[in-house]
């Protein structure tokens, strides 16, 4: 066959043999098989320094943070502030304080749809975002358009999942205050132009959000560089915990911006006459935050930092470029997303059986993939099938593993042919 001329060891480096060492979960049986985890879009797994932070917070110095003096208190709110500052360093904001934690992409952006667009945006105003977003990233828009009288309005993708710039820059205008665009398709890959995408939409003053869930963790992301006036992502795609996520946001927009949510640690001082509010980010940080999934988010960054977008970006290339050709030797297979620009997400369909047949029929064979529309319906509709199969690859993944997706994927033609 023609995968043999693929040679793991050709790949598999001895330093993403060392870094598969750190991650515990990459080591587990299913159904009696070594583990294939391809289903990195969804969540990644987390380096042994993640869990080890979590748990020192939670045997040596569980306490809350930014009330009391106590010495437990004192270091749990270090490295809470620690932990946000390093994600002002990997994001490079100007300002620590333009780093809110949130419980995720989706809480984020909820939070902007909230507290930016219901105090700026008024009827007839228009919000742009594009035909392969993340439903989080189109249904707190219909909400707000839905209770403020604003017009959602949606950029198209042509064929290979590539944003059809033109369409954007047509449908840009002077009643556009709001471009809300994914940087990485979850279900197609695409890379989208957003650097392009915010220099020309500032120019017709709108603001950008730009959801960076599936960016952040696999390249670097400059926010000053890119001068998007929001950024939101998850910690857990980022190889830290659930339940934690970031809101980046301009300071002179977030200090304008009312809060999202009210009671403690967000106030400067109550009374029943008139509360005043906390400075930034506390304003945006209502009641006991995950400073557990704070402290491992700041595990998580090290991590990350410590080996390095060169080797990340690199290893994630090499195993789109093998997984995207050993793919092809499946009976039928259809890539859906073949943009030109695409990270190591490898959508696909086989007409004539249903992709949660191949998911239950690969899981067998202890492979994970995810199945199903990936929250991306209109992604699906455009492409006219219900659901597809994903693989969706980290720097830890193999060639090795890849062959055995193809694998089984064999299998699954002999069982559907
Ligand atoms: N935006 C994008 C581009 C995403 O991929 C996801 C999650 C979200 C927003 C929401 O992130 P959350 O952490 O708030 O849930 N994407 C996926 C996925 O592809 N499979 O499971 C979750």
């Amino acid at each position: 066959m023609a995968l043999a001329q693929y040679d793991i060891n050709d790949s598999m480096t001895t330093d993403i043999k060392e870094i598969r060492e750190d991650f515990p979960n990459l080591h587990v049986q299913v159904h009696g098989k070594p583990l294939v985890y391809l289903d990195n879009a969804a969540t990644t797994f987390k380096p042994r320094p993640v869990i080890e932070a979590m748990a020192g917070y939670y045997q040596k110095y569980t306490s809350n943070v930014h009330r009391g003096i106590h010495e437990l208190s004192e270091k749990a709110t270090v490295a809470y502030e620690t932990s946000r500052d390093k994600v002002r360093e990997l994001i490079n904001a100007r300002e620590s304080r333009e780093i809110i934690f949130t419980r995720g992409t989706t809480e984020s952006i909820n939070l902007v749809a909230y507290s930016y667009g219901r105090h700026f945006l008024n009827k007839g105003d228009e919000i742009l975002i594009s035909e392969m977003e993340h439903h989080s990233n189109i249904v707190p828009w219909q909400i707000l358009c839905e209770e403020k009288g604003c017009v959602l309005k949606i950029v198209p993708f042509n064929d290979l999942g590539e944003l059809c710039y033109d369409e954007f820059e047509r449908l840009l205008t002077s009643k556009t205050k709001l471009v809300s665009i994914v940087y990485v398709s979850n279900s197609l890959g695409t890379i989208n132009p957003v650097h392009k995408i915010i220099q020309a939409a500032h120019q017709h003053h709108a603001l950008v959000l730009v959801d960076a869930a599936q960016a952040v963790g696999h390249g670097p992301v400059d926010v000053q560089a890119l001068d998007c006036d929001f950024l939101v992502f998850s910690g857990h795609k980022l190889f830290g915990p659930t339940g934690i996520g970031i809101l980046y946001g301009k300071a002179e927009w977030l200090e304008r911006m009312p809060p999202f949510h009210g009671g403690g640690d967000m106030i400067s001082s109550v009374t029943f006459a008139k509360t005043t509010y906390a400075v930034l980010p506390y304003k945006f940080e209502a009641g006991t935050p995950n400073v557990a999934g704070a402290i491992g988010l700041g595990a998580a960054i090290d991590y990350v930092r410590s080996i390095g977008f060169d080797t990340i970006t690199t290893q994630e290339k090499s195993l789109l470029a093998y997984g995207t050709k050993a793919l092809q030797s499946v009976n039928g297979l259809r890539f859906i997303g073949t943009a030109k620009e695409k990270t190591a997400i490898l959508s696909f369909i086989l007409p004539g059986v249903h992709p949660h047949d191949i998911g239950t029929l690969v899981n067998e064979e202890g492979i994970a993939i995810r199945t199903g529309h990936h929250c991306t319906q209109p992604v699906m509709q455009h492409f006219g099938v219900p659901a597809t199969s994903r693989a969706s690859l980290a720097f830890y993944n193999t060639t090795e593993e890849i062959d055995r997706l193809v694998g089984a994927l064999h299998k699954v033609r002999e069982v559907f042919p």
